[in-house]
């Protein structure tokens, strides 16, 4: 069985983290998105994969290659304009010819779930059990058969969601030919599967585990599971006087100095500086060339490659581009003092700790404070002793 994975989207919704890779090249503890599914289906047994690219595209291939590293082959087919699920899977239509498994490319699964599909016939879908069904595409069963399929549904007729997982054979080609664009303008592959659904043929596999990745919110939730599961590597350097708790990666050329305190699980990448005397706490993965200096303290973060906090900062629960620099003294809030789920542009996060989401080279001067739940757009500038709240625009100058 060949698997295609669907990674052409830009995700307006990561914005600004996807002004300079698409979403799927996003990091999950330390590793691309899109590396994390790849292994699951991996380990199902999968060793031929077609991955349809546009946006960013050429990230994505340089990263994968075409898969000889991995022991796998990997093809690529670039679907030029982002016109929906059913466009991407039609351009793979001319590479396959026989049972195929179609995942969306922003998900985790595990195997032991792709391992079930293979074994179901086709068509089929995976189907996952979530507590809030009206934010996804809501699945009606009766039995192992879907008899419904209704997409983001104020009134849920199931707790049953679409996880974006299938297996088809080439006859779902025929169904993409009959369908029109969605009012949003886009071929939905969901509209392709009505005849399937109609005729009760299409199967459900129930799955044990899944997670899609809409927004930043959801990429730090996800981020935080999969970082119980990381494996301690110490390289590098680490100075006499640093203490080291829990699960902790360290990359290579990467110095620790004296007087850090690095509580996993956490992952520092490759040629870094921490400290001395720098606070790394449970659930931070920092990129490669970052400089986390003197009393700053990170927290549950992503933290992207070629970014610095050198000094007396605090960064809790956010997500961070690349190549930022946080002046002295700035800081990051992330909880209400009404303890409140934050809100981000009207939509609820459902967290109660979330602190900024902040776009490449963003740099601020001393003293900045950002609030719980600020955006901040690619290439801006914070003048020092600034305080940041809501959504800031790419490019966005604040003088003081
Ligand atoms: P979506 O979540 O619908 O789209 P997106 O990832 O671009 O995100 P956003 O809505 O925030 O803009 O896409 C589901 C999957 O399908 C995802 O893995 C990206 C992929 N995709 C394509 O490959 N081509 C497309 O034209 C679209 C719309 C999505």
């Amino acid at each position: 069985t060949v698997c295609v994975i669907l990674a052409a989207g830009e995700g307006k919704r990561m914005r600004p983290l996807t002004g300079s890779r698409p979403k799927v090249m996003l990091p999950l503890a330390g590793r691309p998105m899109l590396e994390h599914l790849l292994n699951a289906v991996m380990d199902a047994g999968i060793t031929d994969f077609i991955f349809v690219v546009g946006y960013g595209e050429a990230s994505v291939r340089n990263f994968f290659g075409d898969g000889t590293s991995k022991g796998i082959s990997i093809r690529y087919v670039t679907q030029k304009r982002q016109q929906g699920t059913g466009d991407a899977l039609m351009t793979v239509r001319p590479h396959v010819h026989s049972q195929f498994l179609l995942l969306n490319g922003d998900m985790v699964l595990h195997s032991d779930d792709i391992k079930a599909m293979l074994k179901t016939p086709a068509p089929a879908m995976g189907v996952f059990t979530s507590n809030h069904p009206q934010d996804y595409g809501v699945v009606t069963m009766d039995g192992d058969i879907i008899t419904g399929l209704e997409e983001k549904s104020l009134h849920p007729k199931s707790d049953l969601i679409n996880a974006g997982m299938y297996l088809f054979e080439p006859g779902i080609f025929e169904e993409l030919e009959t369908i029109r664009p969605s009012p949003r303008g886009e071929l939905e592959l969901t509209d392709a599967l009505m005849t399937y659904i109609q005729n009760k043929t299409l199967r459900g596999v129930r799955l044990s585990f899944w997670a899609d990745m809409g927004s930043p919110w959801d990429l730090l939730g996800v981020h935080e599971e999969m970082m119980r599961e990381i494996i301690p590597e110490h390289q590098g350097v680490i100075e006499e006087g640093v203490i080291i708790k829990g699960d902790v990666q360290i990359g290579s050329g990467t110095v620790i100095m004296s007087g850090s305190y690095l509580e996993g699980p956490c992952i520092i990448g490759a040629d870094c500086k921490i400290g001395p005397h720098a606070y790394i706490r449970p659930g931070t993965a920092i990129g490669n060339a970052c400089h986390i200096g003197h009393s700053s303290e990170i927290k549950n973060s992503i933290i992207m490659d070629k970014t610095n906090v050198p000094h007396f900062s605090y960064v809790g629960d956010s997500v961070i581009g690349s190549g930022c620099n946080l002046g002295a003294g700035t800081k990051i809030a992330n909880l209400r003092h009404d303890k409140g789920t934050i809100i981000i542009g009207g939509t609820d996060t459902r967290r109660r700790k979330f602190g900024a989401v902040i776009g490449d080279d963003v740099l601020f001067g001393i003293n900045c404070s950002v609030n719980v739940g600020s955006i901040i757009g690619n290439h801006c500038r914070i003048g020092p002793h600034s305080l940041v709240e809501g959504k800031l625009e790419d490019h966005t100058v604040i003088r003081r």
